[in-house]
């Protein structure tokens, strides 16, 4: 098997996947390669990683655009250039398995077109598990229905003939961007049996930042539906009265897009109307052969729409989403209350004086949240207010209605309240109206990157970054505590409303409550010893330690009986796990010295009485300085924690108040010497308070409830 194959791999600003792309494709196990890269003007540094493959690897060459032409008319140039028996085309933010060009060339049948088995990678150790089996020696096949290859619309992941190419003159559409491979691939429609090689892995990224660096197929929806239009017209035109099979195709093709893609452009009232005119203006090529294989409603939809009948079509549609969402409701109690909330609370007015708050997702009564609802009830009496839990009937100052998170209740306030008060984010299907007014507290200034400012995470969900976006473009108003967590909010957030720079409501307790009576106070009612110094140990949890999405885990990975026979005299240790812990912190035996305040609601009462805080990455320790005690850092784990799952905005190393321990020795030694430290420590400690503290006040809750709601 003595046959060049040219590997086309048009480039344009991939810099974080480039290298792992390229990379794949030099360890081929099948070296006979010409590897040609079209930079399309890339304005990141892709050119650099592209530089180093061409100058290492004699099989790589570059051809620069010195403006972005579009990813078609880079293949076609490459294509020109290729002097091989077959061309491969990669995506530059995909991946090859290592022997996924190998076991194609395998395939010897003629008039045959191999392809591989594209995976989709959202996460690192997808690839490991889809590639467990497949230490094999030869190609795996298995022939593919037609349909199934076109309706990929992608030419990655086969191997074509370079004398097929230009024997028929194979040519990408150089004025579209997305489905620009439809004009190379409709030539060829039925002409070759397609076969899949089952073992020749292609992977495909799917990127988890949609918004900042979108792929092709991540564009936004209109976008795809003018480039569709567009090739759909010119193909039509062309293949309609020779060629029945694509003519066929195509038509197939575009419902399938309407129907998956295209049809939910019609619930955005800013595109709807453009949306119409398009689709009407391309089903009218649709042929009547297609249209009356549909079920009678899609087909109602498409007739409306070949004939231009605009009202017709959103009436037909409007009975369309009624249908389906009640046959949805049907299947779950909450889908039911969903559709109560769109389709009869959202119609209700809006109460101007109501306002419903939340707090780490129904879980707790704190935070800042907690610290406005107590500020509005003592002064804001005509307003009317409804605290959101997972569990109601608690016990809270004033009159706030209680309502169970995600219940018929929760749905009614929601639609009708003017103002939320949130310290995380809502669920995405919760929609604003024309005069909500959403105050995003948030809950912490930040340690660990967020969502924009964190690189491509492979641990979290892949739609993390695009449901972040969405949601977050609710919030009217957002709270820093610092100008360095409202420098950070802004591009981790891509936040440009209205940011409070006032400090943090849930500090303002730290100002005005450290004092003897009301530190015993809080001591007596947690039952508390009051003549024992405090250890608040409070870390957060480890985003790839979890039983279930929201449910992680955690245990204590230091000696409890250690830490007893040595500070037991004079201390004694809260434990305070993080919201997202599940588990449960087995503490028998040791009764008396330690207390677990894990399911105490607010942790500002246990900063208060506490006179040392251990913490780890977790964003208490920015709060906790606001009381100029001590801080010690058990960072078991930090090289992980820092180098593979978050990263971090300050030199942790560097620029903590505290020490860094690794061991229960060094806690012990550290308290038992906290004097020094204190001293050791003088200085950066006064550093960070002017940076982290500088706001605060002790009244950040009054001007922020000033600013956001009128008396
Ligand atoms: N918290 C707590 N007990 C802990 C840890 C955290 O009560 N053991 C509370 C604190 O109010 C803290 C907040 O939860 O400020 C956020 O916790 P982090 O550990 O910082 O983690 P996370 O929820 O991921 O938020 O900008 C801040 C970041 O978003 C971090």
């Amino acid at each position: 098997m003595n046959q060049k194959v040219s590997v086309i791999v048009p480039v344009y600003n991939t810099e974080e996947f480039l290298q792992e792309c390229l990379q794949s494709i030099a360890g081929q196990s099948y070296i006979d390669l010409q590897v040609i890269i079209v930079n399309d003007a890339s304005t990141d540094q892709s050119h650099k990683i592209i530089d180093q493959f061409v100058t290492q690897d004699h099989r790589f060459e570059c051809i620069t655009n010195h403006k972005r032409m579009g990813v078609g008319y880079c293949r076609n140039l490459a294509i020109k250039q290729a002097t091989g028996e077959y061309v491969y085309f990669v995506d530059s933010d995909d991946m090859l398995h290592e022997k996924a060009i190998e076991y194609l060339l395998q395939g010897d049948k003629p008039n045959t077109i191999y392809t591989g088995h594209v995976v989709k990678i959202d996460k690192k150790d997808s690839i490991e598990d889809s590639t467990k089996e497949q230490e094999e020696e030869s190609l795996r096949t298995k022939s593919l229905p037609h349909f199934e290859f076109y309706k990929r619309m992608a030419v990655s992941s086969a191997l074509f003939p370079l004398e097929v190419i230009k024997s028929l003159d194979l040519k990408f559409d150089e004025k579209v961007d997305s489905y620009s491979e439809l004009s190379f691939l409709m030539p060829i429609y039925k002409q070759y049996k397609i076969v899949m090689g089952k073992n020749s892995y292609y992977y495909r990224r799917v990127r988890n930042d949609p918004i900042t660096n979108p792929s092709l197929g991540q564009r936004e929806r209109d976008v795809l539906l003018q480039d569709f239009a567009d090739i759909y017209s010119r193909l039509k035109k062309e293949y309609e009265n020779n060629n029945e099979a694509v003519s066929k195709y195509l038509d197939i093709q575009l419902i399938r897009l309407y129907r998956s893609k295209f049809i939910l452009l019609m619930k955005e009232e800013d595109k709807k109307k453009s949306a119409f005119e398009t689709l009407s203006t391309i089903m009218k090529l649709v042929s009547y052969n297609q249209l009356k294989k549909q079920n009678v409603v899609i087909r109602g939809e498409l007739k409306a729409l070949q004939k231009g009948q605009y009202k017709k079509y959103f009436r037909l549609l409007g009975f369309h989403h009624f249908v389906r969402d009640t046959k949805k409701s049907m299947t779950s109690v909450n889908k039911f209350y969903r559709q109560i909330y769109r389709g009869i609370f959202m119609k209700m007015p809006l109460n101007d004086k109501k306002v419903v708050f939340g707090s780490f997702l129904g879980k707790q009564y704190a935070d800042s949240p907690k610290a406005i609802y107590e500020y509005m009830t003592k002064h804001y009496p005509d307003y009317e207010f409804v605290w959101v839990f997972n569990e109601t009937g608690r016990k809270l100052p004033g009159k706030a209605k209680q309502v169970k998170r995600l219940s018929l209740a929760y749905y009614y306030h929601l639609a009708t309240a003017k103002y939320w008060v949130s310290n995380m984010r809502q669920p995405l299907h919760l929609k604003k109206r024309e005069g909500n007014v959403f105050l995003e507290t948030w809950h912490g200034t930040p340690l660990k990157r967020l969502v924009f400012d964190m690189d491509e995470v492979y641990s979290a969900n892949p739609k993390y970054k695009k449901n972040f976006y969405q949601q977050s473009r609710l919030w009217d108003y957002l709270i820093a505590a610092n100008p360095y967590s409202s420098e950070i909010f802004k591009s981790a957030f891509k936040f440009d409303k209205k940011m409070l720079e006032y400090g943090y409501p849930r500090n303002d307790t730290l100002y005005q409550n450290n004092n003897g009576e009301y530190i015993t106070k809080v001591k007596k009612s947690l039952n508390m010893p009051l003549d024992k110094k405090v250890v608040l140990y409070a870390p957060t949890w480890r985003d790839d330690e979890f039983y279930e999405a929201g449910k992680y885990k955690f245990d204590l990975k230091f000696d409890l009986q250690k830490l007893r026979d040595k500070l037991g005299d004079d201390y004694i240790i809260i434990l305070r796990m993080h919201y997202f812990i599940a588990d449960n912190l087995n503490i028998d035996g040791f009764e008396g010295f330690v207390y677990n305040m894990s399911k105490h609601d607010d942790i500002a009462d246990l900063y208060l009485i506490s006179d040392i805080l251990i913490t780890d990455y977790s964003s208490v320790f920015f709060d906790y300085s606001n009381l100029r005690r001590p801080i010690l850092y058990y960072a078991y784990d930090l090289e992980k924690y820092r180098d593979q799952l978050r990263g971090f905005y300050l030199d942790y190393e560097n620029q903590m108040p505290g020490p860094i321990l690794k061991t229960t020795d060094e806690i012990i030694n550290a308290v038992q010497h906290i004097d020094q430290i204190e001293e050791d420590y003088k200085e950066k400690y006064d550093e960070f308070y002017e940076k982290i503290c500088c706001w605060e006040t002790g009244h950040a809750t009054e001007k922020i409830v000033q600013e956001v709601f009128k008396k």
